[in-house]
């Protein structure tokens, strides 16, 4: 695979890595496995107004990080004014989509929304593909932002997403550039489960649905990450139960998190960000891995936060 030649090696020759895994503040970790690698895109945690490219991070091992500057930048997307936020990956119809969020709209008279930006290579760079946002509108009282794209093992993809205490899920159509009716002609259906704030978070195993989302203000200390098991991806989200959330001795304001699989059998890892102890900028934020287990019955443990992170795991060898 071709890399960007920007390209710059951040760690090397640890034992472990760390946490956080790169340096710089770095927020809403999407975590995926691209061509047997790993990669992470983060948003730029800085004033809004700074927030106008992404930076990707790759890995063969989860130990040592690669980085990939300005994989996408104001300079392909004529409507983003600022607020560039969580980006959402999938790779699909031999290219590479960056699903994200921009201008932090207030209101339906604000241009902004979700937009969806196409590459060739996961290190870009990425262009916008549609010259506007997919949504642009607050629907349900969701603010068009914290998309995460999902693929059920039928091949469909749905996009859950919102802010401001809602959560919607839309049905994509195959290139992935447009909304297309559910079975019942609706668009947009709300899912919102008890507590969300924002940060929706699919994955399936042993055929259940674990939906995962963050709550709480991501610039104060009790941020946290919660979770549901369903039958369907369209719900209803129950509420389990906490996963993530601050820890007196390693950090605070815990969220926005994603799940990647490693390897080996049932090795799931968590990609989160935190605030550093002391750290009072809301967005002094740093991204994080940590394992994730479930246990027999199927629900997924407290996650113990480290600086130490994970143990190499390359996806070759496996
Ligand atoms: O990084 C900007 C915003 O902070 C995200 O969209 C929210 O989920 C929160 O993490």
């Amino acid at each position: 695979m071709a890399v960007a030649v920007s390209e710059q090696p951040v760690n090397q020759a640890l034992a472990t890595s760390g946490n956080p895994i790169f340096p710089g503040w770095y927020a809403d970790p999407e975590g995926i496995v691209l061509d047997d690698e790993y990669w992470i895109y983060p948003t730029f945690s800085a004033p809004y107004d700074e927030q106008l490219f992404m930076d990707a991070f790759s890995s063969k091992d989860l130990v040592t990080w690669t980085k990939h500057p300005k994989v996408l930048s104001k300079e392909n997307i004529s409507w983003l004014r600022r607020a560039l936020w969580a980006p959402a990956i999938v790779q699909a119809n031999d290219k590479y989509y960056i699903f994200f969020g921009a201008n932090d709209i207030q209101s339906n008279e604000e241009p902004g929304g979700i937009g969806v930006a196409v590459a060739d290579n996961p290190a870009g760079p990425f262009k916008d593909a549609l010259g506007k946002p997919l949504i642009d509108k607050f629907v349900n009282g969701a603010q068009p932002i914290d998309q995460f794209v999902f693929k059920d093992d039928d091949g469909q993809y749905y996009m859950y997403y919102g802010g401001w205490g809602h959560c919607n899920m839309v049905k994509l159509a195959p290139d992935l550039l447009s909304i297309v009716p559910f079975d019942d002609g609706t668009m947009y259906k709300e899912v919102t489960p008890e507590n969300y704030t924002e940060g929706p978070f699919m994955l399936k195993r042993d055929g259940k649905y674990y939906f995962m989302w963050s709550e709480g203000a991501w610039v104060g200390p009790d941020y946290c990450v919660a979770y549901a098991i369903a039958d369907s991806p369209f719900g209803p989200f129950e509420r389990v139960g906490k996963i993530l959330q601050r820890d007196a001795a390693v950090g605070t304001g815990v969220g926005h998190h994603s799940v990647v699989k490693g390897g080996g059998e049932d090795e799931w890892y968590i990609i989160y960000h935190r605030h550093p102890l002391g750290e009072t900028d809301g967005n002094g934020r740093v991204t994080c891995i940590d394992r994730m287990y479930f246990n027999e019955e199927g629900k997924i443990e407290p996650v113990r936060m480290t600086y130490e992170g994970v143990a190499a795991s390359p996806l070759t060898n496996k």
